[in-house]
């Protein structure tokens, strides 16, 4: 199995509604491999980080000190094409447009509530992990069930 990681966070609406093992298993159920995980209250500078790409639109300021609010499960997940499944486990952002059996068309409603966020690139991923984690909180093992897995 290749080694791509993604950065996926449940934000703080995700932790309040009591939807982290929810999400944690779909990943898990999947078949990826979870390699760092925190709860966390980001400040606010990791937010403004964070969503830096979105700082010219008219949300950025409350999408911030939304996430910034509460505690949030910071995840890195591990395998192979994880970048570009995980979003497409996600869902759409807008929660209205995103397909059931997605998460956030099976548990979400609105577009400030998605309760999700999954990395959307490459490039985009390795900031993201590097922006919530050090590196000696990435584990790295083999997980007996790969070879399951990946044939
Ligand atoms: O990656 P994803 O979370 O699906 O969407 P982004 O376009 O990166 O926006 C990040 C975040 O911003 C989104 O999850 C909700 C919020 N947001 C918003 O409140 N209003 C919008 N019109 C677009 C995004
Ligand atoms: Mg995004």
């Amino acid at each position: 199995a290749e080694l791509e990681r993604t950065f996926i966070a449940i934000k703080p609406d995700g932790v309040q509604r009591g939807l982290i093992s929810e999400i944690i298993s779909r990943f898990e159920r999947k078949g990826f491999k979870l390699v760092a995980i925190k709860i966390t209250v980001p400040s606010k500078d990791i937010a403004q980080k964070h969503y830096h790409d979105l700082k010219t639109r008219p949300f950025f300021d409350g999408l911030c000190d939304f996430l910034s609010s509460g505690p949030v499960i910071a995840m890195v997940w591990e395998g192979e094409g994880v970048i570009k499944y995980g979003r497409k486990l996600i869902g759409a952002t807008d929660p209205q447009k995103s397909e059931p059996g997605t998460i956030r068309g099976d548990l979400a409603v609105a577009i400030g509530g998605n309760i999700i966020h999954g990395s959307d690139g490459p490039e985009t991923a390795k900031d993201e992990i590097n922006l919530w984690f050090k590196p000696e909180e990435l584990v790295n093992y083999t997980s007996n069930a790969e070879k399951w897995i990946y044939g």
